[in-house]
């Protein structure tokens, strides 16, 4: 057992550790990954800067769904987090016809349970943005399942709390990205329960690992659209020939300034706080 406490779950670029029965340790670290496959070179200050977005959005959401956020650190990359009862489904929230959801979308008009309108295109804006559960399988490897399964899996009321939860942080944030030039294609949000039985938001929210964030200049719905984070770093990868299989290539320094500058970039227009002020004191995006 280290001071960090016990190492409670690890994925592919972060872990959880246990401080104590009521509190946990996340560490973001800077590792990237791609087609599912983590890369051997790190992407400086990544982890920073999605501990920093998250924090920023727990910081301005606040008053719309109680977060686990309790202490940012002052490494910027680890946050102390209030230990909760945790839903056994995942919120995806979707306000654009994109991945997964275009998938099924394409197979039968519906995705998760939502009829949506015949003839929509690849990327396409929704009439109104919906949520689309999934169970945590393997990591990639989410199964999506209809609002019917997953109220069976958390009881209707906690599942309607939670839906409703997500949507209204999807809203917030969709319309403060907007705002700033990034679009909110969709969104992945965990939320669990605290001891009092509220639902409560947790994980990270609202960063380049758990969200499509599309640079709203050059959005052209009818096809896929370039992520603002990691297309830079996906289209050198395939150049190499590279067959998307374990390992990944190693990155020349110009791709990772390449990419750094891309993260640096979307920390920079959502928060309008200037990176070096963050990594200066972190507390400055709360
Ligand atoms: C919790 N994960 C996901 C997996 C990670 C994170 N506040 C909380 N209370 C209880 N459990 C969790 C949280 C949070 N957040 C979330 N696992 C446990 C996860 C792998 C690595 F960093």
């Amino acid at each position: 057992m280290s001071e960090r406490g016990a190492l409670l779950a690890s994925g592919k670029v972060r872990d959880v550790y246990a401080l104590d029965d009521e509190r946990l340790l996340l560490v973001a670290s800077d590792r990237i990954s791609t087609f599912d496959v983590v890369l051997p070179t790190p992407i400086p200050d990544k982890g920073r800067v999605l501990t920093g977005l998250s924090a920023f959005w727990f910081a301005r959401t606040r008053e719309i769904v109680p977060n686990h956020l309790l202490e940012l650190g002052d490494d910027g990359r680890s946050t102390i987090c209030r230990r909760l009862e945790m839903l056994p489904v995942e919120m995806v929230v979707r306000g654009y016809l994109s991945g997964s959801g275009w998938v099924d979308y394409q197979a039968n008009g519906e995705v998760c349970g939502h009829v949506l309108p015949t003839g929509l295109l690849e990327s396409q804006q929704l009439p109104e943005p919906i949520v689309t559960p999934a169970t945590k399988a393997v990591e990639g490897h989410d199964l999506n399942i209809d609002e019917e399964e997953a109220a069976a899996l958390c009881g209707s009321d906690r599942y309607l709390q939670a839906r409703d939860a997500a949507l209204a942080v999807y809203r917030f944030a969709a319309r403060h990205a907007q705002e700033r030039g990034i679009v909110l294609a969709d969104t992945k949000l965990e939320l669990g329960v605290d001891s009092g039985g509220r639902v409560t938001l947790a994980d990270e929210a609202v960063t380049p690992d758990s969200s499509r964030f599309w640079p709203r200049d050059g959005y052209r719905p009818g096809g896929p659209q370039p992520s603002f984070d990691k297309q830079f770093v996906r289209d050198w990868c395939l150049a190499t020939g590279w067959d998307r299989t374990y390992p990944g290539p190693e990155l020349p320094d110009d791709v990772v300034a390449g990419t750094r500058a891309r993260y640096v970039e979307a920390f920079e227009r959502l928060t309008e706080i200037e990176f070096d002020a963050y990594l200066a004191d972190p507390k400055v995006v709360l």
